[in-house]
This record gives C-alpha cells, structure tokens and sequence, in this order.
C-alpha cells in the first residue's frame, strides 16, 4: 500500500454508511477485555488471542468471532467506552457522515433490555470529546461546547435485528428505533449470520418499520440464496449491503431499481464471499453508475479502515484522485438524514475538493 495514497484518501472527507459498532472495536480494546475477563476465569486468554489475531476467517467463523466479541463486550460500560472509541476512531480518518448500526440486546442476568443498550450506546456517543457530534434529526442535539472550533461530524444509528431473532424481537427492535428517533436511530438493518433465519420472520417488522418512516438496509446476497435475494428486492429495501452472490434475473432486478448498494471490499475478501478483487461486482456497478457507496463493514475484525477501503479501490481499480473524491462526495446521496444535512455535508466536500483534487 502505497503511503502517500493512503494519506490522501484519509484526508478525503467520507461518509461511512456500513459499520458495525461490535465489529468496529480496537484489537486493543477487545485484549484489554480479554484480559481482565482471563483473570476473572471467566475465558481463557490465550484462546482469545489466537482468535481475534487470526486473519482469514470463513463467513462462518466470523459469526463464531462475534459471539466471542459480545462475550467481551457486552455490559453497560463497555458498550458505552466502545461507541465512544468507535466514533472517535472514524472521526480521525476524516468520517464527516456516520452512520453506526448495532443490534440492541437483552440481557435479563445483568439486567439489559434492548433500550438501556442503547441508553448505554447514546451515553458513549455523548462522551466522545475529539469532535462536535450532531446526532439529532433536529439538528438540536449535539455536545458542542459554547463556541466551540471543533471539527464537526454527523451520527446517526441503525438497529440492526439480528437473524436468530424472533418476530416479536424484531418487532421489539423496531419499537425502539420509532421511540429513539430524536436521539438520531433513523433506520432498521437486517444482519448477522445469512444462513440462518427466514425472511418470511422478519418482514411483518421490516414492513411496519417501513410503513413508520423509518429507513431500511439489508444484508442482502451474502450467500446465493436467490428466493430471499428476490423477496429482499421486491421489498424495495432504501439501500442493501453486499449484493455478492446474485443470479443473472436478481442482479438486473437490483440495477433497474437503482437500490443504492454498500460495498465492503475487505470484509467480502476476507470472508471469501468473492475469491478475488479483481472479479469484484463494485466493477459492474460502477461503470454502470449505479448508486453505490464503500464502507467497511467490520474494521475492527478485519482490520481496516475506511481510508483503506478508498486506497484498496483506488488501486484494484485503477480510479484515480478525480473519481475517488466523487466517489465519496456521491456517498452524500444515499444517506439517512434530511436534506439540511446532505447541504452541509456537500458545502465540506466543496470546501476540501479545492485542496484536495
Ligand atoms: C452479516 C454482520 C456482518 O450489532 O453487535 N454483522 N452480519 N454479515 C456481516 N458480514 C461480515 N458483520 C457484522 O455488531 C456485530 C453484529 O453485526 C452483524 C452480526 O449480527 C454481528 O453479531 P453489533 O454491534
């Protein structure tokens, strides 16, 4: 990876619009963790260590590597010091739009129900000190101090139901995201490990977030699982994540709905869900201009940044400074927030592209 590149592309403002908040944690933090909860006995270090320092890993063992992360990870504080890190860490890579998903989660042995996670996640979000956060629809809420120089960044949160979950879960979840949207949950994911569950389960949510305004983003085509793939597109979903195994008939289905789609180069590489940059479907899209944005899915697990997702496109696809800055300037598009935002956020690209392009 070339230096200078990559220096470039972290000082290209950016819009991250697929990042999973447990996925996202330092390696540091989940040893720091790991640690304490070693000398409790409650796991066993070395154990820990191995898996988190592994670097390949099937889709299969990443969803085993989460279970393993929310063992670490999973207690008021710590959500609350994770978010804090997580946004801090994309604000120092110049993320000016974040949108942040995470699966809220009850906990009756430690006394969490899916909204004190979230109350803990807001809490962490309030503690972040690098940069001025706006997190309110509103635009009210924010934890600027009086005249204030700071740099500015834009939160907003996604709940993601999980697939193990229930209708009445995902219902749940939902509920949730309609009673904390002053406190900046614009929309619902559907995630986690896509050979498990049925759609049939979680669309009367989907629907019914949907019907209530709230935006909707699917992890859709992790697995060639063409039926679901085609059901998830009729849904008319506002964006979906991935889109890496469809069929021919899915694939023009997606295009002619212009469903802006959220790439993840790495994670799709290191999950082995395309075998090799080179035949990446970004290629297709791209040329074809279709609504796409780069994100990074998990930088924590699998150790990368934004930044880096810019430079590794850059360079596997041979774009140029040009094309790389309207790439993330388009991002603007195809986020969850009003047009006020999208004003703001076009008047900073405008500002950087002067010194940038
Ligand atoms: C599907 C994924 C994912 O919600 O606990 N998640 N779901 N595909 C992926 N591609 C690799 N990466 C992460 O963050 C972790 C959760 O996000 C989902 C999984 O459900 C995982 O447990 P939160 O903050």
């Amino acid at each position: 990876m070339n230096r200078e590149e990559l220096e470039w592309c972290v000082s290209v403002p950016k819009v991250e619009l697929h990042a999973h908040l447990n996925g996202s944690v330092r390696n540091s933090t989940l040893f720091e963790l790991a640690r304490v909860l070693g000398d409790k006995g409650v796991i066993v270090f070395s154990d820990v260590e191995n898996v988190i320092m592994k670097d390949d890993r099937t889709l299969h063992e990443v969803f085993k590597l989460f279970d393993l992360i929310h063992i670490l990870t999973t207690d008021h504080s710590t959500v609350t010091r994770i978010t804090k890190e997580v946004i801090e860490d994309f604000a120092a890579e110049n993320v000016v739009y974040l949108e942040l998903r995470t699966t809220p989660k009850r906990n009756d042995s430690i006394g969490m129900s899916k909204r004190s996670y979230m109350d803990a996640v807001m809490e962490g979000l309030r503690a972040v000190s690098s940069v001025d956060v706006d997190y309110s629809p509103a635009g009210l809420k924010t934890n600027t101090f009086n005249g204030s120089t700071r740099k500015k960044m834009y939160v907003r949160f996604l709940l993601s139901i999980d697939r193990r979950e229930s209708t009445e879960a995902a219902m749940e979840t939902v509920k949730l995201a309609l009673e904390m949207r002053d406190l900046g949950v614009v929309g619902i994911d559907l995630s986690g490990n896509p050979i498990v569950g049925n759609w049939s389960t979680f669309l009367p949510a989907l629907k019914f977030a949907k019907e209530q305004g709230l935006y909707i983003t699917l992890h859709c085509g992790e697995v060639p699982n063409q039926e679901e793939i085609k059901a998830m597109i009729d849904f008319l979903p506002h964006r979906i994540g991935h889109a890496c195994c469809f069929d021919e008939e899915n694939w023009r289905k997606l295009k002619s709905a212009k469903i802006p789609v959220e790439i993840c180069l790495t994670s799709n590489i290191r999950t082995e869900t395309i075998s090799s940059i080179d035949i990446h479907h970004f290629v297709d899209l791209y040329k074809e201009k279709h609504p796409l944005v780069l994100c990074t899915d998990d930088s924590g697990v699998f150790s990368t940044s934004l930044s880096r997702e810019y430079n590794l496109a850059s360079s596997s696809f041979g774009l140029g400074k040009t094309e790389m800055f309207q790439l993330a300037e388009i991002a603007i598009n195809f986020i969850f927030a009003d047009d006020g935002v999208k004003t703001d956020l076009r008047a900073t690209f405008e500002e950087a592209v002067k010194k940038l392009t």
